[in-house]
């Protein structure tokens, strides 16, 4: 990595403790990511960005700063990056995905409260990580009990800004939902000091979709028969959509499925022949969260598709871009964030629609329901949606972890029973 200690100290980041997780990181992206066989080149633009992960986005924000661009960290699939753009400011997701900040999150927040809470606030109050400590605002939402509670602590520290999200989907909780799509704008506007106008909206809904677009375009083949790009470079790209330059990201993933497109032709893929499909469902998996990827396709499986946060709900529906008016695009926006079926709503059911759906597009032997420990609503939604898995004839395995890997052992026993299971 480049030398970016000096940016690091004006962000008043504790080097010390950041330089362990420096040294931690090129490891576990060797053993995990650069260990596998036949990767397309086009990999290389985002090992590049990991290699940096810690340098090369956060000064290309910080040289946004100086010219007055402001930084919103945001912390849900929610909240709307068009709105930020549109306003000239950058949205950065930023939720934590690493045990190392875990700790730190621990100090003010119960021992039994999911690892993506604690690690996100453990990575702001530790100073360890520059996306965190850069950030001019952080805007979270009201999902789970967990992080609403989070976002006063962390507003002891930083600005924090809330979207109240409605918890049905009823005409009248779309409704609210743009209303407070509206708020945000205002709030969007008192901080960048800029005004959002039709024009700018479209342009940013256009520029969103465009990432969206890329990726649906690079899951689209995972669908087929030889996927010609596994299931960890997948999510990795996922978990780099959340962070990089918009424009950036959609141009490097279009020309990485161009090469992919070529592969396909020459019938070159990833995995072993007759290697189960497996979709995961539940939880986000925020970087560097690839345990059980890794763990799946290290037994010999190919992971296929994620009915996840840092997948496909992510992607998976576009915003209408024949709206003219700025009332008419927040109506829009309000339709397709609402549309995202995390297990905060109730009823959910459409979600469980969603993965039967990607069960069957994907190809999928098998479903993992995966759970981050002490996430309450992923796992009471396991009940329903095993059961109707089940009663689909779709197998399905649930399992629970969190960041570290002390649990390691037992969940690759776990995955290996049930890929032989599928086998029988
Ligand atoms: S839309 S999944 S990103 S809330 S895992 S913090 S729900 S206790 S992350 Fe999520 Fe938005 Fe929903 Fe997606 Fe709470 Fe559960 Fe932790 Fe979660």
């Amino acid at each position: 990595m480049a030398d970016y200690r000096k940016m690091w100290e004006d962000l008043n980041m504790d080097l010390e403790t950041h330089d362990l997780l420096c040294e931690a990181l090129p490891g576990a992206f060797g053993d995990v990511y650069l260990s596998q066989e036949n990767r397309p080149e086009g990999m290389g633009y985002y090992n590049f960005v990991v290699s940096e992960i810690h340098g090369v986005r956060p000064a290309e924000l910080v040289e946004a700063q100086k010219k007055g661009t402001k930084v919103f960290g945001t912390f849900c699939v929610y909240v709307p990056d068009e709105i930020v753009f549109a306003a000239g400011g950058i949205a950065t997701g930023l939720c934590g995905g690493s045990q190392f900040w875990v700790p730190g999150g621990e100090k003010v927040l119960p021992a039994a409260t999911c690892p993506l809470i604690k690690a996100s606030i453990g990575a702001r109050l530790d100073r360890t990580c520059p996306f965190f400590s850069l950030a001019d605002i952080f805007v979270g939402e009201t999902t789970c009990d967990g992080k609403k509670k989070a976002w006063e602590i962390l507003g002891q520290h930083a600005p924090v800004y809330v979207m109240d999200l409605p918890q049905q989907k009823r005409a009248k909780d779309v409704a609210a939902w743009a209303d407070e799509i509206r708020a945000f704008l205002a709030k969007v506007e008192e901080v960048t000091g800029k005004k959002v106008t039709a024009e700018s909206l479209a342009a940013s809904i256009k520029l969103i979709n465009g990432k969206r677009r890329a990726l649906q375009r690079l899951y689209n083949f995972r669908k087929l028969p030889n996927p010609p790009i596994s299931g960890k470079d997948c999510l990795l790209i996922s978990q780099i959509a959340f962070y990089d330059d918009p424009t950036r990201f959609a141009e490097m993933t279009n020309k990485l499925c161009d090469e992919l497109d070529a592969r396909v032709k020459d019938g070159v893929g990833v995995y072993a022949k007759g290697a189960k499909r497996i979709l995961f469902t539940g939880t986000p998996m925020a970087i560097p969260n690839w345990k059980l990827h890794h763990v799946v396709e290290t037994e010999g499986a190919a992971v296929v598709g994620e009915e996840t946060c840092t997948g496909i709900r992510y992607f998976d529906n576009l915003v209408d871009e024949s709206q003219t008016t700025l009332d008419g695009m927040i109506n829009a926006l309000a339709e397709r964030y609402m549309k995202i079926n995390c297990a905060c709503f109730t009823p959910n059911t459409a979600r469980i629609d969603d993965i039967k759906r990607y069960a069957e597009e994907y190809k999928a032997d098998g479903v993992i329901d995966i759970n981050l420990k002490f996430c309450t609503l992923y796992d009471v939604e396991g009940f329903t949606v095993e059961k109707t898995l089940k009663e689909d004839g779709i197998p399905v395995l649930g399992l629970e972890t969190d960041y570290n890997d002390e649990d390691a052992a037992q969940l690759r026993t776990r995955v290996g029973a049930f890929l032989e299971m599928l086998d029988a």
